[in-house]
């Protein structure tokens, strides 16, 4: 025992021993010399930054290569073609390091981007110096930049592109911040803690707004429908109200609009049957009411569809063949709001009840609702139940049948012990 016992640590010990032995000499040989020689001796002369550039990015801690101009590295930074020392254009700070410290000196000598990044760089702002915020045509920051105010974005007076999210900003109201960017197509202020009206005024070139999740109040104003180049739309999660404009339908490039989560009230504007290429629609979660306009049906390109939680009444406009085309479709939570059974089986799920024949839903809409869905999961899992079922049955006759021997053993026992105490008595009472 024992003598085994040691040979065996013994031979674990020589493992031990050697397996180190074996692998940690060999990579320095093959990996770390080939990594640390290589790179500088290639790129040290090739460094076509500029060098006040380089130096700028070196204090804010950039990870950068000895040339960030000369490999495209994962898109964080883009240079001119410049001959003797290029410079940047574009820069992309991402997962910063939690000493990084913006500065204005550094961000003076990276006057010349065009296009600045933040994402997941946690940094208070800095005053950007004039040159480089005239300078900026695009500007990004998500969960990033700490203390945004109204004011420090207004200074970039020619962004095209303006992307906001997650960092809140100090700002009385939106137009503050847009008044004087005469140039923007798209601006993106969502999750920003952002307060007061919509703005009145809108740059007509204007593509994209995404106001989403603030807490913006008062009503859309009819001055937004004359941005015919807006294609998406999307003041969800705010506190609008008021009805939607009648000239709604002029914003005729409209491909994705989102309304959901505000207390926006009155029926849905004719006008938007005019709006060729809209996809998706949500309306979800407010206060709209009314009878659901038949022309949605008619929308050719519609693949997303949200009504719920609203107060529509009457007869639901829509068919089965429509309602399959769509990728979303959601009406539940609109009670007084019922579908036709005639046109729309009961197995499509919908969440509101059938019409009586005066067009009111059936009382009540619940229960009313729960039956078809349950009904449906039987037909639909009619075959797998009834095999369910023939199992359950099988299972019980076994078990039946198991305990039918052990009882009729027992019995064969019972009947042969007495058999033996009647012959032995029998034998006893012979002999006396
Ligand atoms: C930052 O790092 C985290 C974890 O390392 C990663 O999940 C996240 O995608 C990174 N963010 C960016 C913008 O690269
Ligand atoms: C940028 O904006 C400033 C101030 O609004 C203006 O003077 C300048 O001409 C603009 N630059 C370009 C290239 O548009
Ligand atoms: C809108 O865009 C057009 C062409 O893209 C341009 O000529 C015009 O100046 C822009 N208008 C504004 C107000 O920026
Ligand atoms: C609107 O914004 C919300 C929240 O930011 C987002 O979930 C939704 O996809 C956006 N909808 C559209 C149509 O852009
Ligand atoms: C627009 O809506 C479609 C359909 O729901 C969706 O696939 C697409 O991502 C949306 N685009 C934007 C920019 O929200
Ligand atoms: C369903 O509605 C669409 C649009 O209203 C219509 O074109 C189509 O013919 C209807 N289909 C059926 C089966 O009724
Ligand atoms: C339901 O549809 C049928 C046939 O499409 C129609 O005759 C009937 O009037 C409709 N009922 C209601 C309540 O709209
Ligand atoms: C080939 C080449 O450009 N070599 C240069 C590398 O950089 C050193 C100093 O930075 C110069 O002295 C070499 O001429």
């Amino acid at each position: 025992m024992r003598a085994s016992t040691t040979t065996t640590f013994f031979f674990f010990f020589l493992l031990l021993l050697l397996y180190p032995a074996a692998t940690v000499p060999a990579p320095p040989s093959s990996t770390k010399d080939t990594v640390l020689a290589q790179p500088p001796s290639s790129s040290s002369n090739s460094s076509t930054l500029d060098p006040e550039q380089l130096r700028a990015l070196q204090f804010l801690h950039f990870p950068t290569t000895p040339d960030p101009c000369a490999k495209p590295s994962h898109d964080t930074a883009t240079c001119d073609t410049a001959t003797t020392f290029r410079h940047l254009l574009s820069l992309r700070l991402t997962n910063c390091s939690s000493n990084l410290r913006l500065s204005t000196a550094a961000l003076s000598s990276l006057s010349t981007l065009t296009s600045l990044t933040f994402l997941d760089c946690h940094t208070p702002v800095v005053h950007f110096p004039t040159s480089l915020s005239n300078n900026l045509r695009y500007f990004t920051s998500v969960n990033s930049l700490q203390r945004l105010t109204g004011v420090f974005l207004s200074r970039f007076h020619n962004l095209t592109e303006l992307y906001i999210s997650g960092d809140p900003i100090k700002a009385s109201g939106i137009h503050i911040i847009t008044a004087n960017m005469k140039s923007l197509n798209k601006i993106t202020l969502s999750n920003t803690h952002l307060t007061g009206y919509l703005p009145k005024d809108w740059n007509p070139n204007l593509t994209h707004i995404d106001f989403s999740q603030n807490k913006l109040k008062g009503n859309i104003p009819t001055s937004l429908t004359h941005l015919e180049n807006l294609k998406v739309l999307n003041f969800s999660s705010n506190n609008l109200n008021g009805i939607l404009p009648d000239s709604f339908g002029n914003l005729v490039s409209l491909k994705n609009l989102s309304l959901s989560s505000n207390s926006l009230t009155g029926p849905i504007p004719g006008s938007i049957s005019a709006i060729p290429g809209l996809v998706h629609m949500d309306l979800g979660s407010n206060q709209f009411n009314g009878v659901i306009p038949e022309f949605i049906s008619e929308m050719k390109e519609l693949k997303y569809l949200n009504l719920e939680n609203n107060h529509f009444h009457g007869v639901m406009p829509f068919n089965a063949s429509f309602i399959k085309r769509l990728d979303v479709f959601k009406i539940n939570g609109n009670d007084d709001l019922c579908y036709n059974h005639s046109s729309i089986s009961m197995e499509v799920k919908l969440g509101i009840a059938p019409c009586d024949k005066h067009g009111m839903p059936v009382l009540p809409p619940p229960a009313a609702n729960e039956r078809p869905s349950s009904v449906d999961d039987v037909g639909g899992g009619g075959g797998d139940g009834e095999g369910g079922g023939d199992d359950n049955v099988e299972k019980k006759n076994q078990v039946h049948v198991n305990r039918g021997p052990s009882k009729v053993v027992l019995g064969v026992a019972i009947g042969l012990s007495a058999v033996v105490f009647l012959i032995i008595f029998l034998v006893l009472l012979f002999k006396c």
